[in-house]
């Protein structure tokens, strides 16, 4: 039990800078009182999320939706808020330009403005300590005939090899993929393959980024997790769930079993730990729920799925494989899937000096309310889409 509580005790999950922000659907963006106006108050609600769990040391930031004039100087600020600046997420989809594409516009123009802004996010990174530059390209077509497929792999493989050109030694690429939304014909990431064949392509830098949330539904999620661990090329994860499209609903919320298979491929593949580079990250919008609880109910999902995958008995788990027994091999997932982990947790977050109750601890500390009153004024921050 020691070394499954010392496992939970040194996780990190990093939250998302624009999960705290204003956020909605294309009907509409609900806004709520004492939502962060800049980057730094951003950093504010992170640092609180992690000063409850103990878990999420670091925010992600979206660019220009975190724009700030001195970037090492947040990275100082959130130094003193005990959490540090963590992926970049460059924004190359809510320009009137990218219409018809970034990276992979037909027009040379736009594609040498999408990778200026890439670079320009590298540059970010060289200032905010980061260590990845978190890809996502909203680029592909709505209708058949639209635009050339082959060409517009091209487009990106250039757009990519010049962008990873760029990178200092300790610093990597993710690349996100995305069934679809906003193209609803063509993506040109749409899957784990087309990602897992550019970062073949570009080198060990490039890395796969799973968002749970992009895939085809019924698509076997560990599968994919399993495969790219094998390979040395699964970057991380944009954690979230769904129960149709890209929901974007807090992990765990709609499909615990799914998370629970995720991460006992990530205990079975050894990639719990820091060392082993893979980045635990949400990807979340709280468009009707109050946003910092929300977060802190998410890092304690993910903190539960890994809890149970980490009681899963290995030895009966291959005994039973190498066996053929099969029900016997899914009784040991599905017993520790049904263990309650609460109290393991409850203790580990006692033994790091923390309430064995964080929800519970973040409704009677009154912060809500405190931010609440103080956030009066100013732009209240989303995502200006
Ligand atoms: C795209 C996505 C991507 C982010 C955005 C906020 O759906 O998952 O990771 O840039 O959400
Ligand atoms: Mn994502």
């Amino acid at each position: 039990m020691a070394d499954i509580k010392a496992a939970l005790r040194s996780q990190h999950i990093e939250t998302p800078s624009w999960a705290y922000g204003n956020s909605g659907t294309r009907f509409k963006v609900f806004t709520q009182d004492g939502v962060p106006r800049n980057a730094y108050e951003k950093v504010d609600d992170a640092a609180t999320v992690h000063r409850f769990t103990g878990v999420a040391p670091s925010v992600a930031l979206h660019i220009p939706w975190d724009k700030a004039d001195d970037y090492a100087d947040l990275a100082a600020h959130a130094r003193e808020q005990g959490i540090s600046l963590g992926a970049i997420n460059p924004n190359v989809f809510q320009d009137d330009d990218y219409r018809l594409g970034s990276v992979c516009n037909p027009e040379p123009a736009v594609r040498a403005k999408a990778l200026a802004h890439l670079l320009d996010c590298v540059d970010i990174m060289n200032e905010t300590g980061s260590r990845d530059l978190s890809l996502w390209f909203a680029d592909g077509t709505n209708y058949p005939g639209q635009d050339s497929i082959t060409a517009r792999q091209d487009r990106l493989g250039a757009a990519l090899e010049q962008v990873y050109a760029r990178l200092s030694p300790s610093q990597r690429m993710l690349l996100e993929y995305k069934l679809f939304e906003p193209a609803f014909y063509s993506t040109d990431v749409p899957d784990w393959g087309t990602s897992y064949a550019h970062c073949l392509d570009l080198g060990p830098q490039a890395q796969v980024l799973v968002d749970t949330g992009h895939h085809a539904p019924g698509t076997n999620i560990e599968f994919i997790v399993a495969f790219l661990l094998r390979r040395s090329r699964l970057g991380g994860f944009h954690f979230n769930s769904r129960f149709y499209a890209d929901d974007d609903l807090m992990v765990g919320a709609a499909d615990p079993y799914q998370l629970f298979r995720i991460m006992v491929e990530i205990v079975l593949g050894g990639a719990l730990d820091a060392s082993s580079g893979v980045a635990f990250m949400l990807d979340q919008c709280h468009n009707i729920e109050p946003k910092i609880p929300a977060l802190i109910r998410s890092v304690m999902n993910v903190q539960e799925a890994t809890a149970k995958a980490l009681l899963v008995d290995q030895a009966a788990l291959r005994e039973f494989q190498v066996s053929g027994d099969v029900l016997g091999a899914n009784g040991v997932l599905t017993d520790a899937f049904a263990t309650d982990v609460r109290p393991i947790l409850a203790s580990v977050r006692e033994e790091m000096g923390l309430d064995p109750d964080p929800m519970g601890a973040y409704q009677r500390s009154g912060h809500q309310k405190k931010i609440a009153a103080e956030r009066v004024g100013g732009e209240a921050a989303g995502w200006g889409a």
